[in-house]
């Protein structure tokens, strides 16, 4: 059965900003980068933070609830694993603030980058961190630079220089616009996103962040035996995107 708590709203009550972090096995990282965030940006102004956690085995639920009885957060935990793109959109309906930063619960991320994007929220649309050194394997970059070519091939983008990156500022109404019309990229949801919001019109920025090795364990999605699989598939995908964005 699905579970949802919240020590934000009795706590807090209400913020400008919320941070959306997906789920899925993070039992080495999630007390640490939750208390990193909060003490970053929650120690400065009132911050929303959202987990949205499935399927995970490993004590990380457990942890999860441990940590809400020190930091206020709302965390919705479901049984069943259901995807990185899914646990982002069921995890925006949680969000009440104006503002969301979306990104990984691995503690790949500096909190202290938010900052930079805060700066910008009222100059773009969408504020996307840019890795400049990404901390992942040469196949994984491969990939990524792949599609950051297919995409502006196929839907005439602009020369994003990090299009699947995950850590992204934007107004949630436009986050919740985007990320309903996800359909196709199960592996590369930034993708799918970063080409319809651009397709819409919205104006988006990116702004160099760093990126730190995952804090435990290995990849939840992109294991180097998949890749060839994932790279496949999601092929096909940006395909369709195309047909239907045509
Ligand atoms: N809710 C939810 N979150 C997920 C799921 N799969 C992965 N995540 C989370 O999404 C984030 C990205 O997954 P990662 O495995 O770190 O993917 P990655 O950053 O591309 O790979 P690494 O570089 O190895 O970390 C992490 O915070 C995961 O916990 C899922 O099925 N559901
Ligand atoms: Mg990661």
């Amino acid at each position: 059965m699905e579970e949802f708590i919240d020590t934000f709203t009795s706590k807090v009550g209400s913020s400008e900003v919320a941070v959306l972090l997906p789920v899925h096995n993070e039992v080495h990282a999630i007390e640490k980068v939750v208390l990193e965030f909060y003490n970053t940006i929650g120690s400065k102004m009132p911050l929303e933070i959202v987990l949205s956690e499935d399927g995970s085995t490993d004590g990380t639920k457990e942890a999860i609830k441990r940590i809400s009885k020190t930091v206020p957060l709302k965390a919705l935990l479901s049984p069943t694993r259901k995807g990185y793109a899914r646990g982002i959109i069921d995890g925006l309906n949680y969000v009440k603030s104006n503002y969301v930063l979306i990104t990984d619960s691995d503690g790949q991320h500096d909190p202290q980058d938010f900052w930079k994007l805060w700066e910008l929220r009222k100059e773009y649309d969408i504020i996307s961190g840019w890795r400049v050194k990404r901390a992942d394997s040469l196949q994984r970059k491969i990939m990524s630079k792949t599609f950051q070519f297919m995409a502006k091939k196929l839907f005439g983008l602009p020369s994003f220089r990090d299009i699947t990156a995950p850590f992204k500022l934007m107004r949630t109404e436009v986050a919740r616009k985007i990320a309903n019309e996800y359909k196709y990229m199960r592996e590369s949801f930034w993708t799918e996103f970063t080409i319809r919001a651009y397709k819409k019109g919205f104006k988006i920025g990116e702004v160099p962040v760093t990126h730190r090795p995952r804090l435990g364990g290995s990849t939840r999605v992109y294991k180097p035996w998949k890749i060839p699989k994932i790279a496949t598939s999601q092929f096909y995908a940006l395909l369709k995107l195309r047909g239907e964005l045509k």
